[in-house]
């Protein structure tokens, strides 16, 4: 009797360890509203599960707005200064960058106290929101291609949610309702209520081998192909196929894919591009009735190309404001493809597990992941079992990449997103001229070590730099 009471109580205890963060769309971002410090300020930061530093904005910043929310160093009695600088660049890599010092405090949600999350405090930024970094530590800056030998590893916000027992796993579910214009993130555990239909697990892949990086760092699955969908004349049209990898990332607000890809694309999609504005365009209603189709690993998931379009004001001209990369294989999916989709993240086990959300969901059905991704019911394996490596990327589209990266103009040109804020207008900023007495992995390695003391960056965009240097 007793010890049944005691295990009553356990599991009474586990059933309540998970955290749930609303989230809401802004300005093209998903952002959750924290305190920070004694006086618990509201702070408001954008999840990104494409980096893995936290860092919040000081009234000092540059570029703030009226409505921005602060942090005060000085207001707090619990802030600790580690007096160690924090630089960082982000998105596309040109111009936005963030400039601060790393410290610890405690954070409040709701009164649930996040004890002394380590965070940077930034007042030199050409970011709007702060920034909740999500992703694995071999992605932290003070890690990532910091490759004097200095370089370390810390607990970051979900590590330290586990080592403080907020939650018993380095794990959270993702849902995005861009429609509603909200979100929830959930660490610790799964909503059955937010997804429809069968669930599949996916190992995370080493993304970025070619750049002489050995383990995984970033929330990346194998892509085996993508194809369009013509729902009238129901056909699919391959457009990409081979095994390639897909960064999982809720801070890119489309999607990244390879000039290659992008072209085929445009062709089979019959865009124009508009030179001034650096975008493929079209009109809408081409559009309609399309949807992308994504396999990964033989399990498909398909999301109106309507999703990844902007309309002008007149409704009737679409922009596809699709970022373009000069590497055969890099490709990152972001809110256009994840507000589709319900997503568990599992950074113990490194897997992620995919299914279709539904829309809307007022209802929860929260469900504790006390050992992670396998306590999922009904979790499903995908049908190929061949993931993304090294080798299957040399053997199959080295080749072809190199001639890609080559053939290519040496002068690189921002791409600008219709209807958004936070970009600046096409601009020639790199000029390289290109060579071609090395080979690509030696290119690589080359500005690699060039690079690395430098820039530290998201891990994705930093060799994604590299790659469109070449
Ligand atoms: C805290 O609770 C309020 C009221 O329920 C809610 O609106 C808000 O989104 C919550 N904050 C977070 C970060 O979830
Ligand atoms: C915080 O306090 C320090 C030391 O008293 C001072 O030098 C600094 O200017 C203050 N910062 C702000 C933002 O008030
Ligand atoms: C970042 O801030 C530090 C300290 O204020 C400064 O020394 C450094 O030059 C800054 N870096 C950039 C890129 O502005
Ligand atoms: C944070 O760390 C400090 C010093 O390490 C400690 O005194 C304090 O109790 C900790 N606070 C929490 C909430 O864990
Ligand atoms: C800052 O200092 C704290 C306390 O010593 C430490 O736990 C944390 O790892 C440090 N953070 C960074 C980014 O160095
Ligand atoms: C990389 O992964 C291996 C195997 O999991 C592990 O032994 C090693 O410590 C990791 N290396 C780094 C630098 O994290
Ligand atoms: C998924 O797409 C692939 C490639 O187009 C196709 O061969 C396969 O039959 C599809 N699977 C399902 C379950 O529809
Ligand atoms: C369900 O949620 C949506 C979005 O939050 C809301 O607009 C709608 O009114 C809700 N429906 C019900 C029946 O509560
Ligand atoms: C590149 O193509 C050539 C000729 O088709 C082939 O001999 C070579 O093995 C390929 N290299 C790689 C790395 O796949
Ligand atoms: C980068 O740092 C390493 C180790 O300190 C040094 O050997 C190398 O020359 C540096 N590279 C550049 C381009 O500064
Ligand atoms: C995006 C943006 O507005 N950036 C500005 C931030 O502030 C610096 C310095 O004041 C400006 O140079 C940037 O243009």
């Amino acid at each position: 009797m007793i010890i049944q009471t005691i295990l009553l109580l356990l599991a009474a205890a586990n059933a309540d360890k998970y955290l749930k963060l609303d989230l809401e769309f802004e300005g093209m971002n998903y952002v959750t509203n924290l305190e920070v410090g004694s006086e618990k300020e509201l702070v408001t930061l954008q999840i990104d599960t494409g980096s893995s530093d936290t860092w919040v904005k000081t009234s000092q910043s540059t570029n703030n707005t009226n409505n921005d929310k602060y942090f005060h160093i000085n207001n707090s009695e619990t802030f600790h200064s580690n007096d160690t600088n924090f630089e960082m660049v982000y998105g596309s890599g040109y111009g936005e960058y963030v400039n601060g010092t790393w410290g610890t405090d405690n954070f409040f949600v709701n009164d649930t106290l996040l004890g002394n999350m380590t965070f940077a405090v930034v007042g030199d930024t050409s970011q709007h929101f702060g920034l909740l970094g999500l992703g694995l530590p071999e992605c932290e800056s003070t890690y990532y291609h910091v490759n004097d030998g200095s370089q370390y590893m810390y607990n970051n916000f979900p590590m330290k949610l586990v080592e403080n027992g907020i939650i018993d796993r380095n794990l959270y579910s993702i849902y995005l309702d861009q429609d509603y214009g909200h979100g929830e993130l959930l660490f610790g555990a799964i909503d059955n209520n937010k997804f429809d239909g069968e669930i599949y697990k996916f190992p995370l892949v080493n993304g970025n081998s070619l750049v002489g990086i050995k383990n995984i760092s970033a929330i990346t699955i194998t892509l085996n192909e993508i194809s369009i969908l013509n729902l009238k004349d129901d056909e699919k049209i391959p457009v990409a196929n081979g095994y390639m990898s897909a960064l999982l990332d809720t801070g890119v607000t489309n999607a990244m894919l390879p000039k290659s890809i992008l072209e085929k694309i445009a062709n089979e999609l019959d865009l124009d591009y508009d030179s001034e504005a650096n975008i493929y365009t079209a009109e809408c209603s081409k559009l309609d009735n399309k949807l992308f189709e994504f396999n990964f690993q033989g399990v498909n998931f398909s999301v109106p190309i309507l999703d990844f379009a902007y309309m002008h004001d007149n409704q009737k001209l679409c922009g596809l404001p699709i970022t373009e990369t000069y590497m055969q294989q890099f490709i990152a999916l972001g809110q256009s493809f994840l507000d589709s989709i319900y997503m568990v993240v599992d950074l113990d086990s490194e897997s992620v597990a995919l299914a279709n959300a539904v829309f809307p969901s007022n209802e929860s059905d929260i469900i504790v992941l006390e050992n992670g991704i396998e306590d999922i019911e009904n979790l499903k394996t995908p049908p190929d079992s061949t993931t993304y490596d090294l080798q299957h990327m040399i053997y199959s589209t080295l080749n072809e990449t190199i001639k890609t990266n080559f053939d290519r103009h040496s002068t690189y040109h921002k791409k600008s997103l219709i209807n958004s804020k936070s970009v600046a207008p096409s601009t020639s900023l790199i000029s390289l001229s290109t060579s071609s007495s090395h080979s690509l992995i030696e290119s690589i390695a080359k500005v690699s070590n060039n690079a690395g003391n430098t820039s530290n960056s998201r891990c994705f965009t930093w060799i994604w730099m590299i790659l469109s240097l070449l």
